[in-house]
């Protein structure tokens, strides 16, 4: 038994921990080993009325030159402390690109995707070829991949940017390198890799990728997603389907650090409670409803965003046919063997409904 220990001796000890950059253990293991995950991020979602508005905003008012490169709004989850971050691992956005406008070459370590939400006719060179994007298509501009985006046309265009940056982030793994001197690359042809792997199930043989982990296919287009989803759909007879973008080289996800998928909801059957690790951000392409995430209601419908943190229980109920893109972390989990997930037998009691800000506002007299 130890004798009897005074306060003031206490209070030293303590003071001298932090005096020499050391932390106890005992009073924070809660804390840092919880049970199941607590994340900091929260689920949060950002209206496409509100998006919009504010991208085109930013078309007016804020020109595209060296230095700033894109006009890009990045989602803030409030639980972040203001970090521009959609969740602790993932990069979500809206990148508005103007008539003739041009987004000027570069490339970094983060992976990247966009999926079209508005606009047509503008294109993403990655590496020579140029990814021609149409609404709901997905683009992919890997890791290291040099990339610009070019608009030909009279009218802007909208897209959703997906990135593993708060990841690369927290791995102090960025690197970052400005084309140069030109603008823009030379365009060596138009959907090169679609030509060469966009073949479902047929590809070529013989031809070894320059790219490793990544897809050598660059541009997903939509009427793939759709008519893919559809079939399944049918085929499974229930009122949810989700793909995956995959590499065809390997049946993987689209990047190694991120997982593309497409969910297709159809009205009437609320979807079985599920959670999992990691974290996702969903972009509503078609339809509308709502999800329930740890009780919450959010309703949502086209071009809505919202964020699914890590271990939340989620269940979505359409009301109209409804297609939802989503990006998350698990190919990054299920690379070092903690990916979990499961469904729940009760659907979840709903507590409360999500108010945007916005509505909010609207309310203020
Ligand atoms: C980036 O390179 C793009 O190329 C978009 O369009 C968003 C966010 C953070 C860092 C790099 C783009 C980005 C980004």
């Amino acid at each position: 038994m130890p004798r009897q220990i005074s306060q003031r001796s206490l209070d030293e000890f303590y003071a001298d921990l932090g005096r020499n950059d050391l932390v106890p253990l005992w009073p924070i293991s809660n804390e840092l080993m919880p049970v199941t995950p607590r994340p900091d991020t929260v689920a949060h979602l950002w209206r496409w009325k509100t998006l919009r508005a504010l991208a085109e905003r930013a078309g007016e008012l804020v020109s595209i030159d060296r230095g700033g490169d894109r006009r890009v709004l990045a989602l803030a989850n409030p639980g972040l402390a203001g970090a521009p971050y959609a969740s602790s691992t993932l990069w979500g956005a809206v990148q508005y690109l103007g008539p003739r406008e041009s987004a000027p070459g570069h490339r970094h370590t983060p992976g990247a995707i966009r999926f079209v939400l508005e606009g047509d006719g503008v294109w993403t060179t990655v590496d020579g070829d140029a990814c021609d994007m149409h609404p709901g298509d997905l683009v992919l501009t890997p890791s290291w991949c040099w990339h610009d985006h070019s608009n030909p046309t009279d009218q802007p265009m909208i897209w959703f940017d997906g990135l593993d940056l708060p990841t690369m982030s927290a791995l102090d793994a960025i690197f970052f390198e400005a084309y140069e001197p030109d603008e823009l690359q030379p365009v060596q042809g138009h959907n090169i890799s679609e030509r060469i792997w966009g073949g479902r199930a047929i590809l070529p043989r013989d031809r070894d990728s320059q790219l490793t982990s990544s897809s050598p296919l660059l541009v997903y287009r939509w009427h793939d997603a759709d008519t893919a989803v559809d079939g399944l759909l049918r085929e499974e007879g229930s009122s949810l389907a989700t793909l995956q973008y995959t590499n065809p080289l390997t049946g993987g996800p689209a990047l190694p650090t991120l997982a593309c998928e497409m969910h297709r909801l159809l009205p009437g059957a609320r979807s079985r409670p599920y959670r999992k690790t990691g974290s996702s951000v969903y972009v509503v392409y078609r339809g509308a409803g709502c999800s329930i995430i740890d009780g919450q209601r959010f309703e949502w419908s086209h071009g809505d965003t919202f964020v699914v943190p890590s271990w939340s229980t989620l269940e979505h109920d359409a009301t109209e046919p409804s297609d939802l893109f989503a990006i998350s972390d698990r190919p990054i989990l299920e690379a070092l063997h903690v990916f979990r997930d499961e469904w729940l037998d009760t659907p979840q009691e709903v507590t409360g409904t999500f108010m945007p800000k916005e509505s909010r506002h609207e309310l203020r007299p």
